[in-house]
């Protein structure tokens, strides 16, 4: 017990002063911040801090899995621009948090991690203490800042700390250690109040510098062949209608990354979503607007990107981004929404849009291609494959472009990723950096309730595995989320055959499994779906009652290939070739 405390407590025997505690400050600091939404699974020393939150007006989404909690903060986080918040116990829930904390720094989305811990006395002594870690050790190598707080007094300091980390400069995962001891802590409530800290301005404007703007501009009026590519960054940025207006103005063809889709319409005549082989390979000038050329971009270089020379210009709020993997002629450092807005009034007023033959081969690639998938988004077949059953989620999102689509698998992710249009900013969230599975159902929690527009989860098999108990909690939270499963049983196909001995095939699932059950068990809608049509019509009534359903769809296991359209990473034995 720290002086503070016990003197607090003497005073408050003698009847004259007001108390505050380690609770109260934590619901105080996090309120006075604007963070009304935990995610997170409750038991010791956190039960009561739940409670307590709860009953102050925090929205405290409970858990099956403390890894769904933190994903669904990590994607909170990203759709708002505010740190989502994930609430564990120590040691194992402090664990099953970690690796979304640490998905929400690589993937550049504002998150607090914040644990219950064991008394520092114990566990600097290795005394055994119950759930006994290190935890501040732990996470540091895994987020952004991490903070651990021992003093009622500084709880205001240790949360305003936390926020302004995760979401000042590149967003990141942020860790607060919070042992046993402190939610009890009692100390006065006069100075309890002062002690808290209302961050202002947690993320201030990075204005560009004036000649990096100028540089930039001028290697993209230089262009014959240019391109500009949308990262999830920009998506974050929330400069929608400035990112809008530049790539109309500048008439460059623009190639969305997976969660950039939607800040234009994937319809939109500049988009080069559909002619991404040819963008990336012919274009001579290529501007990075939010994302990084990481192994999504082939690091920039290679035969992805063809022979021609190429000039980059990359806009980041980190300038150690810059020249990461090859040189950027044209950095511009700052935030996306300063930045755009700068490179929008630097523009001439007659500037002048790309080369006719450049954007008209682009468009013209592009609608062959999509022309040439048209009629397999049409088919009804039974069993269903990936293009029959996406041709059905394709019109249902174009029909509800508010929707929120959360999307993983493989063959599942790759697929749908390409066939399913976008319409809005944001409206697209998937595995991002690391491909992990296990982000579903998080994600579709977090989606549904920090947006309150209705979600359809697009789930692999195996994906939705990785988090499938969260349906208990949608149903319990009655959340409008749809989760569509497409069930090939298994990961890439169902189709693997161990010819070694009895045991399955180690891609292989159950085969015939009716996952719909699961949603019935807890008193959702569960519908088998075996043909496009059965598809349409339970995720349309789905859709349009928000009652928490999954949809079990069977789709052709032989359909699928290893690995999606990833599987050159996979490493071929070299023994198997000879
Ligand atoms: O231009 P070209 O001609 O090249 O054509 C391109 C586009 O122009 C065109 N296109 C279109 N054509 C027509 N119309 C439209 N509208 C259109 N749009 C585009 O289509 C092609 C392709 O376009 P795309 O997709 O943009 O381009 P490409 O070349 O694919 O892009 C490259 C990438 C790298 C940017 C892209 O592929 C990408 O973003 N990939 C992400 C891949 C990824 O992250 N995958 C997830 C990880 S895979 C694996 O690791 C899995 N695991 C292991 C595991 C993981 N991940 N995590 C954890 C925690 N544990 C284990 C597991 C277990 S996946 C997995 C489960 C899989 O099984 P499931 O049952 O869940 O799923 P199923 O496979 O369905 O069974
Ligand atoms: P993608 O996977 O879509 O290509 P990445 O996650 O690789 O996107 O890249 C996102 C980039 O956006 C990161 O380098 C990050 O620093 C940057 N970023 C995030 N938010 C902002 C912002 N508000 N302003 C500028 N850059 C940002
Ligand atoms: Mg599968």
């Amino acid at each position: 017990m720290s002086a503070t405390a016990q003197s607090a407590e003497t005073k408050v025997s003698a009847g004259e002063e007001e108390l505050t505690d380690g609770f109260n400050l934590i619901i105080d600091a996090l309120k006075l911040n604007g963070l009304d939404t935990i995610y997170g699974v409750p038991g010791i020393p956190i039960t009561d801090f739940g409670r307590m939150a709860q009953a102050a007006g925090i929205r405290v989404i409970s858990f099956r899995h403390e890894q769904n909690a933190g994903y669904a903060a990590s994607i909170a986080g990203f759709l708002t621009k505010k740190p989502g918040i994930c609430l564990t116990v120590s040691a194992p829930g402090f664990l099953n948090g970690l690796t979304a904390l640490a998905h929400a720094t690589t993937n550049c989305f504002p998150m607090i991690l914040i644990s219950g811990s064991s008394e520092r006395e114990i566990v600097d002594l290795q005394q055994g203490d119950y759930e006994e870690m290190d935890q501040l050790a732990i996470a540091k190598p895994l987020c952004k800042a991490a903070y651990r707080v021992l003093h009622a007094q500084d709880i205001g300091i240790g949360i305003a700390r936390a926020i302004r980390s995760a979401v000042s400069g590149r967003p990141g995962g942020v860790y607060l250690d919070l042992p046993a001891k402190l939610f009890g802590q009692v100390m006065n409530a006069e100075a309890g109040r002062k002690s808290l800290v209302k961050v202002i301005d947690p993320a201030p404007a990075q204005i560009p510098a004036p000649d990096s703007i100028k540089r930039a501009l001028d290697v993209l009026k230089s262009a014959k062949k240019p391109l500009i590519i949308l990262g999830k960054g920009a998506a974050y940025a929330q400069a929608d209608d400035a990112i809008r207006t530049f790539v109309e103005k500048s008439g460059v063809p623009f190639l969305p990354m997976s969660m950039g889709k939607g800040l234009l319409p994937d319809t939109h005549p500049l988009c080069a979503g559909a002619a991404r082989s040819t963008v990336l390979k012919d274009s001579d000038v290529v501007m990075l607007i939010g994302a990084r050329l990481n192994w999504l971009l082939s690091h920039g270089k290679g035969k992805t990107w063809g022979d021609a020379p190429k000039k980059f210009i990359q806009i980041d709020i980190e300038p150690r981004e810059m020249d990461s993997n090859i040189e950027i002629v044209a950095p511009v450092v700052g935030d996306i929404g300063s930045c755009v807005t700068a490179l929008l009034n630097g523009m001439d007023t007659n500037w002048t849009a790309p080369p006719a033959d450049w954007t008209g081969a682009v468009a013209k690639k592009r609608d062959e291609n999509v022309a040439k998938m048209a009629p397999r988004l049409m088919n009804n077949n039974n069993p269903m494959d990936y293009h029959g059953a996406l041709g059905v989620l394709r019109t249902v999102i174009k029909e509800r472009p508010d929707a929120i689509l959360v999307n993983e698998g493989a063959n599942t992710l790759d697929l749908a990723r390409g066939i399913i249009d976008i319409y809005q900013p944001r409206k697209r969230i998937d595995v991002g950096t690391w491909g992990v599975m296990g982000i579903g159902m998080g994600y579709a929690i977090a989606a549904a309730i920090e947006t309150g527009k209705p979600v359809l989860a697009v789930e692999g098999d195996s994906a939705f595995g990785f988090s499938g108990m969260e349906v208990e909690t949608i149903a319990r939270y009655k959340l409008p989320v749809c989760i569509v499963i497409f069930n090939n049983d298994g990961i890439y196909r169902g189709t693997d055959v161990n010819k070694a001995n009895d045991d399955p095939a180690t891609t292989v699932f159950v085969k015939g499994s009716r996952y719909d059950k699961m949603m019935e068990a807890f008193g959702g809608v569960g519908v088998n779906a075996t043909t496009p049509d059965e598809l349409r019509r339970a995720v349309n009534a789905a859709m349009d009652s928000g009652k928490p359903t999954l949809i079990n769809a069977v789709i052709d296991p032989a359909a699928g290939s290893e690995s999606g359209r990833i599987g050159n990473l996979n490493p071929q034995s070299a023994l198997k070739k000879k």
